[in-house]
């Protein structure tokens, strides 16, 4: 049964978070998530399909942000796909980033793109993304992010209220000022918990020695401290700590991720659909680290219930073996516009099995966090 795309609304949100949460690019208040709702025929049916945005309203993360991505859509994105449809061609997930190769970049807006068609695809077939995925297991070790505090007892706090809720594995954020003292207090405080750091790019490769003071505390890994693009610079820096290099902004695609592991810049690698440009690439990039024993993980970007759907399913997959940035929902959120995803009493999150990404959506909490609303038709050529 063909699927007939017609229209993409792109509905842009504004969540508040139950707590700022501050990294080395700044502090967020709130996030503004734009999702992609599509409406597909299907025969005499018409499906609907979701999908989540995760740029930030800045390009303080990567390039893209949210006004850009909204933009790219309705001029470059949804142009090529109704062209494709009007030549005759089904639109799927699995030929979507062909379809978009010649728009350069904008991996997060193909990425929600991608995410609305496989989302319809699925529900028009009745069929759950986990088991697209190939995906067996039931649920996903939870591990959560821990943004910059104000004080170290102030983190010993928030670190201690998270173990409790039973999360199973920490990563602290941190920026040069903000680093062995933070993580030796929670090394000293809470013991031999799996513990992780992230610097989101903060620091140049002539804080080598410094970072190998890290090494003390036998970190899982240190997510990307070095700028994005400067893959020669991190394999240099790996050769000098004892803790693993584990590579984020700088992995968008497979071949990033194959280069990255050849030049010994990344030992582990930080799975992010958005960032590599949807779920379809996110699979390779995993099948690629796992042909060279490279563990993955999944990192988050404050989902909503739709990306945390998918994300979860993607987690479930034999390379993730470290656990994801896929905690609960009430870590970012007192109402998410899903039902929640809660940890299960071993600190695990739920594969969804249901049809697509497995979650419904609140069209209520929807309009009601709405800040932007815009269609765009994708029926007539
Ligand atoms: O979704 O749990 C989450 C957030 C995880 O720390 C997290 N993400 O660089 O890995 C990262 C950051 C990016 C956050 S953008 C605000
Ligand atoms: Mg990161």
């Amino acid at each position: 049964m063909t699927v007939h795309l017609l229209s993409l609304d792109l509905l842009t949100l504004r969540l508040p978070l139950v707590s700022p949460f501050r990294t080395s690019f700044g502090v967020q208040t709130d996030r503004t998530p734009m999702l992609v709702r599509v409406e597909a025929a299907v025969g005499a049916r018409t499906v609907i399909g979701w999908g989540e945005c995760v740029a930030l309203p800045r390009p303080v993360y990567s390039s893209e942000f949210l006004d850009g991505a909204r933009q790219i859509i309705a001029s470059e994105i949804a142009p090529a796909l109704r062209s494709a449809q009007t030549s005759g061609i089904e639109v799927t997930a699995e030929n979507v980033g062909d379809l978009l190769a010649p728009i350069r970049g904008h991996r997060m807006a193909k990425a929600a793109v991608e995410m609305a068609v496989l989302d319809a695809q699925l529900r028009a077939s009745d069929r759950s993304f986990a088991s697209w995925l190939g995906v067996t297991a039931t649920r996903v070790a939870s591990g959560v992010s821990v943004g910059i505090q104000d004080s170290v007892p102030m983190l010993l706090d928030v670190v201690g209220g998270y173990l409790a809720e039973g999360y199973r594995r920490v990563k602290l954020k941190i920026e040069p000022g903000w680093d062995v003292e933070p993580v030796r207090a929670v090394r000293e405080r809470f013991g031999d918990i799996p513990l992780q750091v992230d610097a989101n790019t903060a620091y140049r490769l002539g804080d080598a020695a410094h970072l190998r003071r890290l090494d003390a505390f036998d970190l899982l890994l240190i997510e990307q401290p070095l700028a994005d693009e400067d893959l020669r610079q991190h394999s240099l820096l790996a050769r000098q700590l004892q803790t693993p290099v584990c590579l984020d902004e700088s992995i968008v695609s497979a071949e990033t991720a194959a280069d990255a592991i050849a030049l010994g810049a990344s030992a582990i690698i930080n799975v992010k659909p958005g960032r590599v440009g949807g779920y379809v690439e996110a699979r390779r990039v995993h099948d690629v680290a796992r042909a060279h024993g490279v563990p993955v993980w999944c990192g988050g970007m404050l989902e909503t219930g739709i990306g945390r759907a998918a994300n979860a399913a993607l987690g479930g997959l034999p390379g993730f073996t470290l656990p994801g940035d896929i905690s609960a929902s009430d870590r970012f959120y007192r109402e998410d516009i899903t039902a929640p995803f809660v940890l299960d009493d071993e600190g695990f999150i739920a594969i969804p099995r249901g049809p697509g990404f497995g979650v419904e959506p609140d069209e209520d909490r929807v309009a009601a966090a709405q800040i932007h609303a815009q269609r765009v038709d994708l029926s007539h050529g």
